[in-house]
């Protein structure tokens, strides 16, 4: 278990002033400018040293993917785009930060941009962000007013600005190039990749897209050093991560541990348990609704970490851990999930604009058990045909949730299905 001296995001706890004195008060903006003096080689190379693995889903080294910008400009001027589109279900840690600690931010844009040569910050945020988007604005025009970012940042000798950008309430604009176009006032769809957005960014220029969390946490790496953060968690599983545990414990919340620690653990200190106890639990999507559910009996001893999840079929995403006791209908849970990857579909490309719907049209069926038992099998092999066959993640990330309920819940699929039949039987009989 993490301990207190080794968290990051400390006023997510206590709610105490998410203005500048607070967050200064924490720590931050310490020594921004000697930190800035030591030269973009020294913040990528600490970077790389630290492990951080980003926090939007992908778990792409963050320190590599800052190498990939530039030295040398062409010409173009280079962006840091944060993605702060949270909209994963079962996602909040994001929110939460730029409600609370929204200095964690702005400070990492001005360390990580001048890492990059980049000349400005543009800040994505959800359109549902209302309040969110007011406190981070407020912090930023607080951060200006102190000379913290603009011309002659923190007294760097470096010119860089961070600007708020609202969205308007779309999940594909999560993805990382349909929220370029979106920035640049076009309508959001992605694009395929290569080129990658270090190549040709926001306005064709050199740009990296990090999530709000790896951005946040730059600055407490830098100041405590790369190794400081590799020496939480595991082997390329490093540092401290936001959990958002949300379903049926006894405590949702939102909690900055150790990467690595096992999820019963996780449940247990930090939400009071699962609903009825741990021996209730039917099953977890332990990274947001894009990664398929395990089952209890994998949960048992699962660790929460990027290569612990992968190596059980499932993901770390957004750890976003949605917790499933067993009065859930799982197959009506997958059906709606499959609903909000039908809406949420660009519909750009065949696999997924057809497949999401024909994909969620089964999975109503099969929540009633209207269904033969070989469209099962039907179902699966849909999936695999949309699966790594479109522009962006979407598709697959429509396909694994179905998945997952085939690989480890055929058995109540295969149950209603035969339930729905023999009242159908009974229902004839009663007719005659
Ligand atoms: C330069 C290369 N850059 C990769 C960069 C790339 C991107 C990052 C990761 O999807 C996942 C998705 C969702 N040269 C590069 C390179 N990059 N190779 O590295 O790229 P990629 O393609 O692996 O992932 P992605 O398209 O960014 C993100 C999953 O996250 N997800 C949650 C999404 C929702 C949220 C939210 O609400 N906050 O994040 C959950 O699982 O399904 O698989 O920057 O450019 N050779
Ligand atoms: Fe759009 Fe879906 Fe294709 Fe992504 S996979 S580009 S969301 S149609």
């Amino acid at each position: 278990m993490l301990s207190d001296k080794d968290r990051i995001f400390t006023n997510l706890y206590g709610f105490h002033d998410s203005g500048l004195k607070g967050a200064q008060a924490r720590g931050d903006w310490d020594g921004t400018a000697a930190i800035i003096a030591k030269g973009q080689d020294w913040i990528i190379s600490e970077m790389k040293a630290s492990g951080l693995r980003g926090r939007g889903g992908a778990g792409f080294p963050t320190g590599m993917k800052w190498s990939f910008m530039p030295k040398v400009s062409d010409g173009r001027p280079s962006y840091l785009v944060v993605n702060a589109d949270e909209s994963e279900p079962g996602t909040c840690k994001d929110r939460d930060i730029m409600r609370h600690d929204p200095h964690k931010l702005i400070e990492g844009c001005l360390l990580a941009g001048f890492a990059m040569r980049a000349v400005a910050a543009y800040i994505y945020i959800r359109g549902e962000f209302i309040q969110e988007r007011w406190r981070l604005q407020a912090a930023v025009d607080e951060a200006y007013a102190a000379g913290l970012i603009g011309k002659n940042a923190a007294g760097s000798g470096y010119d860089f600005d961070v600007f708020v950008h609202h969205g308007a309430g779309a999940y594909i604009c999560g993805e990382e190039t349909a929220l370029i176009q979106s920035l640049e006032g076009k309508k959001g769809q992605p694009r395929l990749k290569p080129p990658f957005p270090a190549n040709v960014g926001v306005w064709g220029c050199p740009t990296t897209v990090n999530n709000v969390e790896s951005i946040a946490v730059a600055p407490t790496i830098l100041r405590r050093g790369g190794a400081w953060f590799a020496g939480i968690g595991r082997p390329n599983n490093t540092g401290t991560k936001v959990f958002c545990i949300s379903g049926h414990v006894n405590k949702p919340c939102n909690v900055e541990e150790e990467m690595g620690i096992p999820l019963k653990e996780l449940i247990d200190k930090h939400c009071g348990g699962v609903r009825g106890g741990w021996d209730n639990l039917l099953a977890v999507i332990p990274g947001g609704s894009s990664v398929p559910m395990l089952p209890k009996a994998i949960c048992d001893d699962m660790l929460m970490d990027f290569d612990s999840l992968r190596a059980a079929r499932s993901g770390l995403g957004t750890a976003a851990v949605i917790v499933m006791d067993k009065s859930t209908d799982l197959i009506k849970a997958i059906a709606r999930l499959a609903k909000f990857y039908k809406h949420e579909s660009c519909g750009q490309c065949t696999p997924c604009r057809e497949g999401t719907g024909w994909m969620w049209r089964v999975m109503e069926r099969m929540a009633i058990g209207k269904a033969e038992p070989e469209e099962i099998d039907t179902l699966l092999e849909v999936t695999t045909q949309v699966e790594g066959h479109t522009i962006c993640a979407l598709g697959d990330a429509a396909a694994w949730p179905i998945q997952g309920l085939i690989r480890h819940f055929r058995p109540v699929m295969e149950q209603r299905i035969a339930d729905y039949k023999a009242r159908k039987v009974t229902r004839a009989q009663a007719a005659e």
